[in-house]
């Protein structure tokens, strides 16, 4: 059958584009392989990496008339999605899933003919293979005005078995980062059993499942043969969930003799000690990520995120101990906070100093119990889904409303990003590591995402 699947465009914030974070959508590039396994011509339209228009992408679609299209969505082009869901609903059969279709499928279960629930490796193919709806696990479809949801499917357990992103189909020279270095992303673990209230993984994906470290180390060795990459960063929830696989993966870089950095995603509170670290930088591992979300103790309570500050703390300083550079991701502003309260995760976030910081503002995402919670107390005040993207003030509480949420985020970033000595040691730091190319790439990509982005 031929397939055509689309990754909807989505307005992406303007700090994101001026730091830098392109990606190919990794889950459903894997649903992409799994059809060609099963002997499908597949077909992908990145309208977000490629930056269509809904109007482009649904002429693309026409073009490419398939026999099926898949629709993959978050929250935030769910809405876009279903626009070009109900297009290609009149020349071929559709099928949505992601994040968003998976927590409500309601909300697209009449734009599609069936939604698929989770993880599409299995779903999807077996949708294709004649099989009775009914018989098939973890999908939604509408029959005679009624929704049906067929019981849920179990997550695949070995992930092994699931075939590595179908590269090749995408637009790989738009993932670029700065526009010119080549650093690719991979996921080597799926789920998180912890359940912070505002998470969308840990619904859909309540256990942590690793890749064997043999399978891992495959996909970054065809990266750097086959993509000429030099970093790759490890988008997992956590990890470091399973230290001993953590171990195994640094020891196959090394003795395959792989030449790439790459970073690293995982809980504060998961970090071994400093030998553990070394031997991950000896393996190429040059940074580590962690969500901060707030430096108020009574939020990380009410948020679930059994979380301690000095958990927090100890995980920045043994990283820059073992010579790794970090990056932290804070929340400004949840419900129960004050400004003060944001201003105080701020000067937390600079009292840490990582070298790179993503600020956001709390969202709540449809699926989650924060969503619930937010819904209950009347503090959603953005319904437009196009805004869910963590840097557009959806909540408005008695303390914090939309205008001062989006003030503060401003002047946190600002804040972060502009002080002079910080500004000096990440041009150091940059500048030593860029080969000319990609020197003179970062150097239009600076100035062009600057004249972007100066309105923050
Ligand atoms: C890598 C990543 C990115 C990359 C790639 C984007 C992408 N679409 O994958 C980049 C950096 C571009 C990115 C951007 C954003 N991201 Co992001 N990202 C991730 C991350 C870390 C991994 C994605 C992944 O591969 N997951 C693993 C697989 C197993 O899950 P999956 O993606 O859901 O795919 C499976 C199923 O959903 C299903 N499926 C997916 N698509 C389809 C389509 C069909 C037809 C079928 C049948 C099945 C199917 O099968 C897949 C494989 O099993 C996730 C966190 C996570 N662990 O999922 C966040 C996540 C997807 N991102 C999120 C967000 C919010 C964003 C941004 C809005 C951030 C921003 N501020 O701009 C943008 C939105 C961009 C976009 N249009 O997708 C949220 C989404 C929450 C929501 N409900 O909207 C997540 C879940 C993280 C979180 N905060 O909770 N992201
Ligand atoms: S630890 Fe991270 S991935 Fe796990 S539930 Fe909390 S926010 Fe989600």
């Amino acid at each position: 059958m031929k397939i055509t699947l689309v990754n909807p465009h989505y307005e992406e914030p303007r700090v994101l584009r001026f730091l830098g974070l392109p990606s190919i959508p990794l889950g459903f590039g894997c649903v992409a392989a799994s059809l060609e396994c099963a002997g499908h011509d597949v077909e992908v339209i990145d309208a977000f990496g490629e930056k269509l228009t809904t109007e482009r992408t649904i002429e693309r679609l026409r073009e490419a008339a398939p026999d099926v299209t898949g629709i993959s969505c978050v929250t935030c082009n769910v809405d876009i999605g279903r626009r070009i869901a109900e297009a290609a609903k009149q020349f071929s059969m559709v099928v949505m899933g992601g994040t968003h279709p998976s927590l409500i499928p309601e909300s697209v279960a009449d734009a599609c003919d069936v939604v698929v629930i989770g993880e599409g490796e299995e779903s999807f193919p077996e949708l294709l293979s004649g099989k009775p709806r009914r018989a098939i696990r973890g999908i939604a479809f509408r029959e005679g005005g009624h929704l049906v949801g067929t019981p849920s499917r179990p997550q695949i357990a070995d992930l092994d078995s699931v075939p590595f992103p179908a590269r090749h189909l995408f637009p790989m020279d738009r993932y670029k980062q700065f526009g010119e270095m080549s650093l690719a992303t991979m996921m080597t673990s799926r789920g998180c059993p912890m359940r912070c209230s505002y998470c969308t993984i840990s619904r859909l994906y309540p256990s942590w499942r690793g890749r064997s470290p043999e399978n891992v180390v495959d996909e970054m060795e065809l990266l750097i043969r086959d993509y000429h990459v030099k970093g790759i960063s490890l988008v997992d929830e956590d990890f470091l969930y399973d230290l001993d696989r953590a171990e195994a993966i640094c020891e196959r870089i090394l003795t395959r003799r792989l030449k790439f950095w790459w970073g690293m995603q995982t809980r504060a509170d998961r970090l071994p000690d400093l030998s553990f670290l070394r031997r991950m930088k000896k393996a190429g591992c040059e940074f580590a990520l962690f969500g901060i979300e707030s430096v108020s103790e009574q939020t990380m309570k009410d948020l679930n995120r059994h979380l301690s500050i000095a958990a927090i703390r100890r995980a920045f300083r043994v990283c820059r101990d073992a010579g790794m550079r970090t990056a932290g991701s804070a929340i400004l502003g949840f419900p129960g906070e004050t400004e003060a309260d944001a201003l105080a995760t701020v000067a937390f976030v600079q009292e840490l100093d990582p070298d790179y910081v993503f600020f956001g503002v709390p969202t709540p995402f449809p699926g989650t119990k924060f969503h619930l919670d937010c819904q209950a107390n009347g503090w959603i005040k953005e319904t437009d889904l196009l805004k869910y993207t963590i840097m557009s003030p959806i909540v408005e509480t008695q303390s914090i409303s939309l205008v001062d949420a989006q003030r503060i985020l401003h002047r946190a970033y600002r804040s972060f990003y502009f002080r002079p000595w910080y500004l000096i040691r990440r041009l150091c730091h940059e500048l030593s590591r860029l080969d000319w190319h990609t020197l003179c790439g970062f150097m239009k990509w600076s100035l062009a995402s600057f004249f972007d982005t100066h309105r923050w």
